[in-house]
């Protein structure tokens, strides 16, 4: 069954947040902040949720960029997952149980330390693109196709 899931980042010319996620789906990789919609939620409240959660911060204002559906082969797993761009926020990033928030320089992001996909949509939404695609893993590592494009 597919799994609707939100990543939130908060991003200008300079700077990003992420979080080195510290334990489950993702454990070990820098990342947005996010998880899954839960029933009677909007994508956009629980966008907002699991950011107060992972991070403590509080988003005012945000807005959606891009839809990426994700395939492993090797557990048959489907993941929608809504990537916004956090533009008004609330608060200083607080460490949680699931992640460990730090900031990075925008020409700094540590592509090798984070999912493999992220190299190839991030460019996009740095640049302010609203993009949707699909991408297809054999396992968490190793991408096998992929086609992404500007929405
Ligand atoms: O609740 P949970 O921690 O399982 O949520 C997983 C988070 O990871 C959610 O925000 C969606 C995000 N995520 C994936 N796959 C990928 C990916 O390939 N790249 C990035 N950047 N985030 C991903 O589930």
């Amino acid at each position: 069954m597919k799994k609707i899931l939100n990543l939130c980042l908060i991003a200008d010319a300079e700077k990003i947040l992420l979080g080195m996620k510290k334990r489950g789906w993702g454990e070990g990789r820098w990342n947005g902040f996010g998880g899954k919609v839960e029933e009677g939620e909007t994508i956009e409240q629980s966008a907002k949720r699991e950011m107060l959660e992972e991070s403590g911060i509080i988003i005012n204002g945000m807005e959606e960029r891009g839809v990426i559906e994700f395939t492993y082969l090797d557990t048959g797993k489907i993941m929608e997952v809504h990537i916004f761009h956090v533009s008004d926020y609330e608060g200083e990033p607080k460490e949680s149980e699931e992640m460990k928030p730090q900031w990075f320089n925008i020409n700094e992001i540590p592509f090798e330390s984070m999912w493999p996909d992220d190299a190839i949509w991030m460019p996009m939404f740095l640049a302010g693109k609203k993009f949707q695609g699909v991408m297809t893993f054999q396992d968490t590592n190793t991408i096998v196709s992929h086609d992404l494009r500007e929405a």
